[in-house]
């Protein structure tokens, strides 16, 4: 007989790596991918289908009880929403739940399911509910694109806020961070450009296809003449049928649709114009495309003029002066890709303001509404060539652990200490030197970079000399020595050599005075209404387009002045601000082999992740420690009720009365709080359902016995 395999890694008798490994291998041989440590939820990646969440077994994890169904995705989703709603151990309160794993791990997957289950749990099917859900696949099409390490990875962080009434969801808000703009003008070998461009391609039908004056993906130069085999172009033009059809539900106009795809168009066609020298010192395009520059222009709904003369020259204000500069070819290439990347990014953020203005919750706002928030973000990666992005992904990464750490070994052992408990100290490999590498103020990587990037003629080797000097010495910072400026940071998880050409104009990304000029008079009125709304304080915005910009405006105008760096790190310190307050869930993704294949467990690449997570620490705090920690105050009000009492003082002694009334055991007391096993919120809430079980039972009765009496 096969030994029965541990559902929870903290009830493991024998601890070490070896048999934490064992165990969680024996559980994928069985396609049980799921496994608890505690109260948090290991994922590991099937990489294939695996019959788990069909309807019934939604139904069946519904407010069910834990111990009795196997560890699953959808028990987080219920946990969060019962907890959300008072039920588990605190009043009602805000949660979050927090997806961390390496890069194709399964943190996107794990987001549409706990999304899923918690659109179930809400019962009623309305039209807000499917609008929720459509918004992923939305996202998701101009959001994520192959890289090496995923072929749908997320190319931007999300923190997706569902807003309840009570039991019922009245909205919902997503935050999204730092887009991969890069990527739409350049991918690495084995990368591909945004989904999106490639189902547009693949999935609109001809006569718009003229419409929008679009050709062959492979005559693209920005989709690296990518030709689609037909398996591709089935399986893309039903995404994009999906990608319409969500447009659809949540509520998008058909101009705005035709707007973004006219686009779209014209970024692919921007993309294909070349230069070389004309007469004297200015530029040309060369003659092959020319039918491109006639056709970005009209696709973007401006002058052809205007806009080879924004690739070609720099127009400047010199003391009442108009002074016009002539690039040189690098120039005008790179002004044609920062064109492409800011119109990009600036549909990207239009779609999630729009997304957000049409989930917005429809009640008064001195209505208090409680949230579930769902953090997925880029995971960790390290490529051949790391640049700019992948420092602010595997940045992000960091405060992420950071946070896990904080919450299970941080807090939790601070207050054994307070309220001295025995306790035998569980270290962790505290990554606080690492954030405080990046982060700290006036030397940290950040910092060193705005101020590089403040000096028109600082280079990126300089950025990297000054690196070198503070750094040396720093344990978590190495010094490389090469020819081309490159740096290497020790991550959590992993060394990252990163290559910094081109992360001072990435921090910068400014856009030419020019550029914006062009836009706000295109025709386009999307194009329009996106760029315009930077200036809109000048007041030179027509009534028409105020509103709109107002709301385009609250998307950018932050973020206007501030480095890429700065304000991705302001965004990360609010993200965990607001995360801090709530009550946190944790699922951890685990990658089971580079190669993205099924039933394959590759031993060492998982005991890297085990490892660099701290996972082994963590079941040794979820065994011996104590994961719910309320004061007398808060467990009294709550419990009372178990003595059918509500009036008892909240003090120390009250606290025992209940508890030693209940059997429970495993728990401990310190000086002002009481110390829980994890388990023990679950056999509580059963104590206080059967009691409100028994209590409908004899109200029953009783009114029985008063009608049997009439
Ligand atoms: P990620 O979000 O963690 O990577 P994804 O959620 O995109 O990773 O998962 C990568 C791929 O793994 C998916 O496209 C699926 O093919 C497969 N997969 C993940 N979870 C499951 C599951 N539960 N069942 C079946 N297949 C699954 V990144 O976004 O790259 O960090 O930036
Ligand atoms: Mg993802």
């Amino acid at each position: 007989m096969e030994e029965p395999l541990q559902e929870d890694l903290a009830t493991l008798s024998e601890l070490n790596e070896k048999s934490l490994l064992e165990s969680l291998s024996q559980r994928f041989k069985q396609d049980k991918i799921y496994t608890y440590i505690g109260d948090i939820l290991l994922a590991v990646n099937p990489f294939k289908y695996l019959p788990l969440y069909e309807k019934e077994v939604s139904e069946r994890y519904k407010f069910h009880d834990k111990k009795a169904l196997p560890p699953h995705i959808f028990a987080v989703a219920d946990r969060a929403y019962q907890s959300m709603m008072g039920r588990l151990g605190t009043g009602p309160m805000n949660q979050c739940i927090v997806i961390s794993g390496e890069s194709g791990a399964g943190k996107t997957e794990s987001t549409k399911l706990l999304l899923r289950h918690l659109m179930e749990l809400c019962r009623a099917n309305s039209q807000l509910e499917q609008q929720i859900l459509q918004v992923n696949p939305l996202l998701e099409a101009f959001g994520n694109a192959q890289t090496v390490m995923n072929d749908n990875s997320s190319r931007f962080g999300k923190y997706i806020q569902l807003r309840f009434l009570g039991t019922s969801v009245k909205g919902a808000k997503i935050n999204e961070y730092l887009l991969e703009k890069s990527r739409v003008v350049q991918q690495d070998e084995g990368e591909r450009n945004f989904h999106i461009f490639y189902c547009m391609l693949a999935g609109i039908c001809p006569d718009d296809k003229d419409i929008y004056g679009l050709l062959e993906p492979q005559q693209y130069r920005y989709l690296n003449g990518t030709s689609l085999s037909d398996d591709m172009v089935n399986r893309w033009s039903k995404k994009y049928a999906d990608v319409c059809n969500a447009m659809d539900m949540v509520g998008f106009e058909e101009q705005e649709k035709v707007d973004m795809m006219t686009i779209l168009a014209g970024i692919l066609s921007l993309g294909n114009i070349m230069f070389e020298p004309g007469e004297g010192d200015a530029l040309k395009v060369t003659e092959s495309s020319v039918g491109w520059l006639k056709a970005a222009a009209g696709q973007f709904g401006v002058q052809e003029e205007e806009l080879l003369k924004s690739l070609t020259c720099t127009m400047s204000v010199t003391r009442g002066e108009a002074i016009r500069r002539l690039h040189s070819q690098q120039q005008a290439e790179d002004a044609r890709d920062s064109i492409a990347k800011v119109a990009y990014g600036r549909v990207f953020g239009w779609i999630v303001s729009k997304v957000n203005e049409l989930l917005a919750p429809n009640v008064d706002p001195d209505v208090e509404l409680c949230e579930i928030g769902i953090l997925d973000i880029f995971g960790f990666e390290n490529f051949a060539v790391n640049r700019f992005e992948q420092l602010c992904i595997n940045l992000a990464n960091e405060q992420l652990q950071f946070f896990f750490n904080h919450h299970i070994f941080l807090m939790e052992q601070r207050e054994y200490k307070e309220e001295q408990l025995d306790w035998e100290v569980i270290s962790y490999k505290d990554n606080k030197p690492i954030l405080d590498l990046f982060l700290t103020k006036p030397i940290g990587i950040l910092s060193l970079l705005d101020e590089q990037s403040a000096f028109p003629q600082a280079t990126d080797r300089n950025f990297v000399d000054k690196l070198n000097s503070k750094f040396k010495s720093h344990p978590n910072y190495e010094v490389v020595r090469s020819h081309s400026p490159t740096f290497t940071v020790v991550h959590y998880a992993a060394k990252v050599q990163y290559n910094s050409v081109g992360f001072l104009e990435r921090n910068r990304d400014t856009i030419p005075a020019s550029i914006r000029g062009l836009f706000i008079n295109s025709v386009t009125p999307l194009l329009s209404l996106l760029f315009a709304a930077t200036i809109s304080r000048t007041g030179t915005l027509m009534a028409r387009k105020a509103k709109l910009a107002q709301i385009a405006e609250d998307n950018f105008n932050s973020t206007r002045k501030q480095s890429v760096g700065a304000q991705f790190k302001h965004s990360l310190g609010v993200l965990m601000e607001k995360m801090f307050k709530a009550s946190p869930h944790f699922i951890r993704c685990i990658k089971p082999n580079r190669t993205k294949s099924p039933n394959d467990l590759d031993s060492n690449f998982v005991m890297d992740q085990l490892r660099y997570n701290g996972l082994l620490e963590t079941i040794r705090i979820r065994r011996d420690g104590f994961s719910w920690r309320p004061t007398f105050k808060e467990f009294a009000e709550r419990y009372s009720l178990l003595l059918l009492k509500t009036d008892i003082p909240p003090n120390r002694e009250s606290c025992m009365y209940i508890l030693n009334n209940t059997r429970l055991t495993g728990w401990t007391c310190g000086s002002s709080r009481l110390f829980f096993k994890y388990w023990h919120q679950a056999e509580l809430a059963r104590l206080l359902d059967r009691l409100g079980r028994a209590a409908i039972v004899i109200q029953k009765n009783f009114r029985a016995e008063i009608c049997r009496k009439r």
